[in-house]
């Protein structure tokens, strides 16, 4: 399929609303893999499929999770059921190989520890698309592109204490992600 192609299949799939909000995690995640390093069209397919389920109502990501065999772990917190399902089809709707685009595509949501670059690049995106707007954005949107594993720790921070303000539970992956993240900073070790 042609990046064209993707672009019209996601389009057909979603609200004009969040098709826009694809559109603003494309533009980012291009730009943002360009200045850290890495592999611009990996990150710009990995943004157009990231959010392909987000409509799908609970009973059919549930289901289609079961089926394609996700790791029940992921069933406790149905937000987080999206990306991987979008991941678990991507081969057989879009044709779509690459272990490493899949995976930031299955961890957008959560994260996870030892993320590739590509993960990260993507899950900031996510982030900072210029649709999005939230108090500790301009903040993140800045260091996205100076310190890259600065803004994935505040962004962790960010989403970890909206949750509690909406006393919504914490999907544990993403504790583990957020420590290691600072651990690292702290440590002051490059990864
Ligand atoms: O799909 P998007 O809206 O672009 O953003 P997303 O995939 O990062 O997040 C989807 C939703 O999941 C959003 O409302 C926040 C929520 N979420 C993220 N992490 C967790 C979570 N919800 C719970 N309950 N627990 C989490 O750890
Ligand atoms: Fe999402
Ligand atoms: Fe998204």
């Amino acid at each position: 399929m042609t990046e064209e192609q993707i672009r019209e299949k996601v389009q057909s799939a979603l609200s004009p609303k969040r098709f826009r909000h694809v559109e603003g995690v494309v533009q980012t995640a291009d730009r943002l893999a360009r200045l850290h390093g890495t592999d611009p069209d990996h990150a710009r397919l990995a943004a157009w499929l990231h959010d392909y389920c987000r409509e799908w109502p609970k009973e059919k990501l549930l289901q289609t999770a079961k089926q394609h065999s996700v790791n029940e772990m992921f069933f406790e917190v149905t937000e987080l059921l999206h990306g991987h399902i979008a991941a678990a089809i991507a081969p057989e709707e879009f044709g779509i190989a690459d272990e490493d685009v899949l995976n930031a595509v299955r961890f957008h949501t959560s994260g996870r520890p030892n993320m590739s670059l590509l993960e990260k690049v993507v899950f900031l995106a996510d982030a900072i698309e210029p649709g999005r707007d939230y108090p500790a954005i301009a903040e993140i949107r800045k260091l996205a592109e100076e310190d890259l594993h600065m803004a994935l720790a505040l962004s962790f921070d960010n989403t970890i204490e909206y949750l509690i303000r909406r006393q919504q539970p914490i999907f544990p992956l993403t504790v583990v992600a957020r420590n290691e993240i600072w651990r690292i900073l702290k440590d002051g070790r490059v990864v």
